[in-house]
């Protein structure tokens, strides 16, 4: 048996398999904003009465990020203070604590978009948790807004002198994985 001799001669200094690499450097991933903001001018409207209708706040809304979201309204019901605030006459035996005119409020919101305009309403404004869907507000776009509010007519004598206070929040989400 004859045991050849085999020489093997690396060609750069090892048996390892060839590589070769390179850095590429500076790579990031940078998050974009989703920022909403917001003018008003809010108003404190007294003297109402059933079938009374004005504008309880106005201004524009922007979204001032890099991504674009979709934009709600609500009334926290956390911020709704009814107060009977004194007592007419035509109202005696309706002192409840928190007076009856909240209940008696509808509001509804109109949005201009451009030279489009939109008015969203619904009758449940002021008790609806989830909030009222105003549709989409694209990254740097601005609209404007007036929230307009309406005394039923079904109202009666026990809202006379009432108060009712409540926050509009206007809150913008993206719509997760979902290019808008
Ligand atoms: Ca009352
Ligand atoms: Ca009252």
């Amino acid at each position: 048996m004859t045991i050849a001799a085999v020489a093997v001669v690396a060609g750069v200094g090892s048996f390892a398999l060839w590589s070769d690499s390179e850095v590429a450097q500076g790579n990031q991933i940078v998050a974009g904003k989703l920022d909403l903001l917001l003018s008003k001018t809010q108003t404190s409207i007294n003297n109402v009465y059933p079938g009374a209708t004005g504008t309880v706040a106005s201004g524009t809304l922007k979204n001032n990020g890099s991504i674009n979201g979709n934009l709600t309204m609500k009334v926290p019901a956390s911020s709704i203070q009814g107060s009977e605030n004194g007592l007419a006459e035509p109202e005696q035996g309706d002192d409840a604590e928190n007076g009856e005119l909240c209940p008696f409020i509808q509001l509804s919101v109109k949005v201009t978009r451009g030279e489009d305009t939109t008015t969203y309403t619904t009758p449940n404004f002021l008790t609806n948790t989830d909030g009222i869907n105003l549709d989409k507000l694209v990254a740097g776009e601005t609209i404007g807004y007036e929230v307009m509010y309406e005394v039923s007519k079904d109202a009666q004598n026990n809202i006379m002198t009432d108060k009712c206070r409540f926050d509009i929040d206007f809150m913008l989400s993206q719509v997760a994985g979902t290019e808008l």
